[in-house]
């Protein structure tokens, strides 16, 4: 027989080490900050060619764009017709494919021009979107993540995304660094930082208080969008209706 007490001190060890790494959040350190659009509902943000992209959401008003990181200025704009909520957006050899919200419809536009080539449907919600080289990487507000051939948009896999253990739902934004998936959670201020193999949150960044609340125009002006440009390995993020793109670099947490 087992003594109790030797049961209660590993029950307390294992309660212990899931605590401090549950725990383990990183921080960050603003390097430089640029001017945003404010009227930018972002919902999806990326570089490519050394370029920065960015997606815009609302009925109404949704966009692609292409941005001048420097002055804010927005370059280069294609504006969706108004029943089309924009969402993630991600960059594929010459292409950008961009999501909506809930209408089912994918976009393909060139990268220069940003004339639309061709649509795609699919069944779920849209929400973000990057790629690893090989497929499109999907969110859809749950909890899972879809890999989705570049070419013909079929599913090929479906990752669920656990921290110890529990499902993280309502990840939004994404982009893809090195290996991970970084995802915005919605209506947070933190990313959660993905095993693409396993699904495991491996590290959260908590970025609160990096655009403070009376600088933000209401509930719906959270943190979304992250955007590595692997060329200079520069990271930064913003928000919907965010009036500044903040260049960060993350801090691990003890
Ligand atoms: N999603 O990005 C999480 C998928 C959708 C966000 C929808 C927010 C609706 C905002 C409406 C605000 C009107 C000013």
């Amino acid at each position: 027989m087992v003594p109790l007490r030797r049961i209660g001190l590993s029950l307390c060890c294992l309660l212990l080490i899931s605590f401090a790494s549950a725990c383990a959040e990183d921080s960050y350190k603003v390097v430089r900050t640029y001017p945003h659009d404010p009227n930018g509902f972002v919902q999806g943000l990326l570089f490519s060619h050394g370029q920065l992209y960015e997606s815009d959401g609302l009925y109404g008003q949704s966009s692609l764009r292409r941005d001048d990181l420097t002055t804010g200025r927005v370059l280069q704009q294609y504006n969706l017709p108004s029943q089309y909520f924009a969402e993630g957006l991600a960059a594929w050899g010459n292409e950008l494919i961009q999501l909506t919200w809930k209408a089912h419809i994918g976009f393909v536009y060139d990268r220069t021009t940003f004339r639309l080539l061709r649509t795609f449907h699919y069944d779920y919600e849209g929400w973000g979107l990057t790629q690893d080289g090989k497929s499109l990487i999907e969110s859809d507000g749950s909890a899972y993540l879809r890999f989705l051939n570049p070419n013909t948009f079929a599913v090929e896999r479906k990752l669920q995304v656990t921290d110890h253990g529990r499902p993280v739902t309502q990840l939004n934004e994404l982009e893809y660094i090195n290996g991970k998936v970084y995802a915005n959670v919605w209506m947070t201020d933190k990313i959660a930082i993905i095993s693409p193999q396993n699904g495991h949150v491996l590290e959260w960044i908590n970025l609160a208080g990096l655009l403070p609340d009376v600088e933000r125009r209401g509930p719906n002006a959270v943190l979304n969008g992250i955007a590595y440009n692997p060329a200079t390995h520069q990271l930064f993020v913003t928000g919907k209706l965010w009036p500044k793109i903040f260049q960060i670099v993350v801090v691990p947490g003890k």
